[in-house]
């Protein structure tokens, strides 16, 4: 978990330095090596490192867009990640999706812009699993906003009633964006969501990675016996803005020096440290971690871009016609189309 926790963290730093590169002194989105939004995890490492360290390569991962800290532990590529990031050719997508939109079949993960969107797609995989009768598990990561909605509600629904191996996991951060979490939900311990789908919910108050991975061995454990679906909430810490760039003037200073003060990579290796790990030997796990980012980050910007020519490809299912040469795969019909671009509700 250390050890996935400092790649994570320093992998973000050094993002935040390429990011930053040509888009100030106005901050200027579009320029510079990574274009687009970046949304960081720092102060939310414990979440993803206390739940992944019980996967199997076998298991389904899905993450929102804030998603660099669970792939590392979920075990995506760092290179072809990176890569993807600094949407290069041989990113995991090809360079074409993006730092929200990563998708590793290899390692059973993807992610993705929209929120509460990984919550189906983590039904559809223990669908899978059970169908097969195998004892792979699925994980779907989510942010406290997005716990009312009704993607997310109709998956533990779902998951419930099929009993299907899935966990349910709350990042809660105490922020969406700018709106603070008590005026989007009544309920503040977001596990008791789970209640009106009669499954087992369990906060984890604090983001010590220990008791994280104690309340996710029990879920993942359930899921795997094949005793159904579980919630569990973790409290993590937004220790960035929202997105690189954002301000924050809305969010109190006392919160931010709040999430600052707290570190759960620092409050691990004090445990750690007790149960009489050497500080050489956290030392040595923080250079690796370095050296590994660092190479990855390197060999991606040495990655070619994506030609013009293959804009498209790998873009549309089912290309509409004049996009590509190919034939589309089926025809929606003229009428459809017209309605379409004449603004009809087709
Ligand atoms: C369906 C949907 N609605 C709105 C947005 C815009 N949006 C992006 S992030 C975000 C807030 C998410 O908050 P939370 O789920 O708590 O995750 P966090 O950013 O705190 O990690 C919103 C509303 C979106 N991406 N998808
Ligand atoms: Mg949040």
């Amino acid at each position: 978990m250390f050890e996935d926790m400092v790649t994570a963290r320093y992998y973000e730093e050094r993002l935040q330095e390429e990011y930053l590169e040509g888009k100030q002194p106005a901050f200027d989105i579009s320029a510079g090596p990574i274009p687009g939004e970046l949304h960081l995890a720092a102060g939310q490492e414990a979440a993803a490192a206390g739940v992944c360290r019980h996967l199997r390569d076998d298991d389904t991962v899905t993450a929102p867009h804030r998603p660099h800290h669970v792939a590392i532990a979920k075990g995506v590529d760092l290179k072809r990640m990176t890569a993807e990031i600094f949407g290069r050719e041989t990113g995991l997508c090809g360079g074409k999706g993006g730092h929200m939109h990563l998708f590793d079949p290899d390692a059973g993960f993807a992610c993705s812009g929209i929120i509460a969107e990984g919550c189906p797609p983590a039904v559809g995989a223990g669908l899978a699993a059970s169908k097969r009768n195998e004892d792979s598990v699925a994980v779907a990561f989510l942010g406290e906003g997005a716990i009312s909605q009704g993607g997310f509600l109709e998956s533990l629904n779902l998951a419930a009633v099929r009993e299907l191996p899935v966990v349910f996991v709350i990042e809660d951060n105490d922020w969406a964006i700018s709106m603070p979490k008590e005026r989007v939900s009544d309920v503040a311990d977001g596990s008791r969501r789970a209640e009106g789908f009669d499954m087992p919910g369990t906060r984890v108050d604090s983001d010590d990675a220990i008791a994280v991975s104690d309340a996710a061995k029990e879920a993942i454990g359930r899921a795997r016996d094949r005793n159904g679906p579980s919630l569990l909430e973790v409290q993590v810490h937004r220790r960035m803005g929202h997105f690189m760039g954002d301000p924050q003037t809305y969010r109190p200073e006392a919160d931010q020096e709040a999430a600052a003060d707290r570190d759960s990579i620092e409050r691990l290796a004090a445990e750690l440290r007790r149960r009489g790990v050497e500080d050489e030997t956290l030392e040595s796990i923080r250079e690796d971690a370095h050296e590994r980012v660092d190479e990855a980050i390197e060999w991606a910007k040495d990655q070619p871009e994506p030609s013009p020519e293959d804009a498209y490809e790998d873009v549309f299912a089912n290309p509409p016609s004049g996009v590509t040469d190919e034939e589309p795969a089926y025809d929606l019909g003229t009428d459809a189309r017209a309605g379409a671009e004449s603004g009809g509700d087709d």
